[in-house]
């Protein structure tokens, strides 16, 4: 007779992960961030515990770089530690930041973790401290960071499984920006005929079927803008082939979030203001008590344009925003806040005048099309590529921005 049992599935920890790109000169800010990854796996056992689950799968990188830290390898292993001491054990994959052949510090780990095999799908039967066997995990990790093969084909359950999950660090269906590594299709992992499917690679939660249930966990901790929302790992009940529940608990010690205000109902900057700060208070009661890093973009076509386009009127604004935000506890850093609003002027109306305005408004429009805005943009600022190298740029909202400019400037002359 068989019995129920419960799991974790978490991936991509990246311990030590840089955080690159994230403009934070706040200590505390920096701090938190270095901290963000560790905290997020010590969550993760903590819930692993707590539960009382009978195992723990993680599906590759559970460390940022291939040469990972020794501090990462120490600080990883009194976690294992800790599952040990609360007899749960540990299935783990080489994913490509943590391939098989990166350093190694050598240390020992406890009897309680297991590294799939690199060279071939390995199946391990999971037993209870009893002797009972609740299920039959199957797994093969990256033995180099770089695999372009198809792993999940490899996959197949064996007859006489009671319940089989497989453990895969993969891009499946060839999702951007991520590494095409491991690539393979939904249909070659049901072909495995495996009751759960516990991925890798992907750094949000995805669901990707119910039958059977495909899961990759994201990271415990968002790792970048992109990564925005909640992140944290999966607890999953299972009993003979089904999965009689799962759960998803946030881990993350930071929370990411981008928001879009428009500006188009607003007449000054006071309801600017106002409208960044509702945002603020926003990103706080979705962050449920965590510290939080926000990016904002203004868009829309509004009068308040000519007043935050004026000299240092929009960075002041941003400026005392910040450091107001991050004064609270728990802190929240705007880290960016974007203009990309419009002024409020009639365009339909001006093309059609013939006189300078007009002209300036035809002329940016047959600027339009990428291929002729990049074409000027490269002969306008050929020299400074030349002098400085050449700069990342989006050519069609910089001509957008400096035609309004121009306009706000001529029209203002009108006046
Ligand atoms: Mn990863």
């Amino acid at each position: 007779m068989s019995r129920s049992f419960k799991f974790v599935h978490t991936a991509d920890i990246h311990l030590d992960a840089p955080f690159v790109g994230v403009n934070a000169k706040d200590a505390r800010v920096q701090e938190e961030l270095i901290r963000a990854t560790y905290a997020a796996l010590d969550r993760v056992a903590t819930i692993a515990v707590e539960r009382q689950v009978d195992f723990v799968v993680v599906a590759g990188d559970i460390y940022n770089t291939k040469d990972k830290s020794t501090r990462a390898q120490l600080r990883f292993r009194s976690v294992m530690q800790r599952l040990a001491e609360a007899n749960i054990g540990v299935y783990l994959v080489h994913g490509n930041h943590d391939p098989a052949n990166g350093y190694s510090a050598g240390l020992d780990m406890p009897d309680n973790v297991h590294y799939f095999s690199t060279t071939k799908v390995e199946r391990i039967e999971v037993k209870d401290a009893s002797g009972q066997t609740l299920c039959a995990l199957y797994g093969q990790g990256f033995g180099t960071a770089v695999v372009t093969d198809n792993l999940a084909s490899r996959f197949s359950r064996q007859a006489g499984d009671e319940t089989a999950i497989g453990v895969l660090h993969a891009n499946v269906g060839g999702q951007q920006g991520y590494e095409p590594y491991a690539p393979c299709s939904l249909q070659d992992l049901r072909n495995a005929k495996m009751d759960y499917w516990a991925l890798g690679h992907i750094h949000k939660k995805q669901d990707l079927g119910d039958s059977p249930k495909i899961r990759y966990s994201g990271s415990p901790q968002g790792l970048n803008p992109k990564e925005d929302g909640a992140h944290g790992c999966w607890v999953v009940t299972m009993n003979r082939g089904e999965v009689t529940e799962e759960e998803f608990v946030e881990t993350d010690a930071v929370r990411w979030h981008q928001a879009t205000i428009d500006v188009g109902q607003m007449n000054n900057v006071d309801d600017l203001v106002d409208a960044l700060r509702d945002e603020c208070t926003r990103c706080r009661g979705e962050s449920g008590g965590r510290p939080a890093i926000v990016r904002i973009d203004l868009v829309g076509r509004t009068e308040v344009n000519a007043s935050i386009s004026r000299g240092s009127t929009f960075d002041e604004v941003v400026e005392e925003l910040r450091r107001e935000q991050l004064e609270a506890t728990p802190w929240l850093l705007v880290e960016r806040v974007r203009n990309r609003t419009h002024p409020a002027f009639d365009i339909d109306f001006l093309r059609e005048v013939e006189d300078f305005t007009g002209d300036l408004i035809r002329f940016t429009e047959a600027l339009e099309d990428p291929t002729a805005a990049k074409e000027f943009m490269d002969e306008v600022l050929g020299g400074v590529d030349k002098a400085f190298g050449e700069f990342e740029r989006d050519e069609a909202e910089l001509i957008r921005r400096a035609r309004d400019l121009s306009l706000s400037r001529l029209l203002e002359e009108d006046r």
